[in-house]
């Protein structure tokens, strides 16, 4: 079944196109709700001249849909996509709960493959009972993954962690049925062997993930960031940051590129979501990034914060997935 991406930039009410149906999806800002499919909302304001934006996953047959625990999901025969949301006021129990549910689903829908997880929490850089937030977001998640089996390093999502302004601590995925391939930058020490400083339990994604989707070979392109080794550069510049994150974002899909039998995926050609901390820097943001990557370039601008206090900007990338456009 055909898989395609829609990032729609129009807030108020969501029109797909005809003949096609939600998996699931991410929205972001003013966006008016929609009974239809698992589409995750996020309290963060859209930047650079819209008020809401959604990025969907679009199939051509409905998807079969329900609940889990408390997963709402939509699946094809060889994906799933799934939402959890869940009161966090102990952040890093309230992230073991929400893995472990998604992990419950997963096994017993039989997908086995967790191949590309959103997280996003209100207050992502605030010490609470003395760790930052974060951190207990990364060591309830590395204690899901070890609960259920799963490995912590090697063959883990791609994902990104951002905050909102407010709201429950929410999470969605995809999941499929057959292995992907995860890939690693060789600029960047990969996140879950980032050495202790950056918190006790280190963080359980890959850089980006290559998986056959709908019959193509698509890339999901984790957040991404100024972080060269596991050092953040570039505090206070955003114009540098930006610079650092395209070469981390050009070493990704390069490293993509390097996989026998893989296709070659060109930044050119993906779909962005970038999030910046500062609102009055998405100009900028997106001027650098057009420059780099073309003035078609498509993405979804918004205002979060990143899950180190001294980056300002992060962006990740999908590519390779037929664009759904309106009729
Ligand atoms: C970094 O490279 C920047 O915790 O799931 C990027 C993508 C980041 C995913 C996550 C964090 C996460 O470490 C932050």
């Amino acid at each position: 079944m055909g898989v395609r991406l829609y990032h729609d930039l129009s807030a108020g009410e969501r029109r797909v196109p005809r003949g096609t149906h939600v998996l699931g999806g991410v929205a972001y800002g003013d966006v008016a709700a929609s009974g239809e499919g698992p589409v995750l909302t996020v309290d963060a304001p859209v930047l650079a001249g819209a008020s809401g934006a959604t990025s969907l996953l679009l199939t051509d047959r409905p998807g079969r849909c329900g609940n889990h625990g408390p997963v709402r999901y939509c699946a094809t025969d060889e994906l799933v996509f799934g939402v959890v949301q869940l009161h966090d006021g102990a952040l890093e129990a309230a992230t073991a709960r929400a893995y472990g549910a998604v992990f419950e689903a997963l096994d017993a829908l039989g997908y086995p493959t967790l191949l590309r997880a959103w997280n996003y929490m209100a207050q992502i850089n605030e010490v609470a009972d003395g760790v930052e937030r974060y951190r207990q977001f990364n060591a309830g998640r590395q204690a899901a993954f070890a609960a259920s089996g799963r490995p912590r390093s090697g063959r883990v999502p791609a994902a990104c962690a951002l905050g909102t302004r407010a709201g429950p601590l929410s999470v969605a995925f995809l999941a499929g049925v057959t292995p992907f391939v995860p890939v690693e930058n060789p600029r960047q020490v990969s996140a879950y062997h980032y050495p202790p400083e950056y918190g006790d339990l280190s963080p359980t994604f890959s850089r980006a993930g290559l998986a056959r989707v709908g019959g193509v070979d698509a890339l999901f392109v984790s957040g991404t960031a100024a972080i060269v080794g596991h050092a953040s550069l570039h505090a206070n510049d955003i114009d540098a940051q930006t610079r650092e994150t395209l070469a981390n974002l050009e070493a990704v899909v390069d490293a993509a590129g390097a996989y026998p039998g893989g296709v070659r995926h060109r930044l050119e050609h993906m779909d962005f979501t970038v999030y910046v901390r500062h609102a009055e820097d998405a100009g900028r943001v997106t001027a650098l990034l057009r420059a780099h990557v073309g003035e078609s370039a498509r993405a979804i601008c918004v205002q979060a914060d990143v899950c180190r206090a001294e980056l300002l900007v992060e962006i990740e990338a999908v590519g390779g997935l037929p664009r759904g456009t309106e009729t």
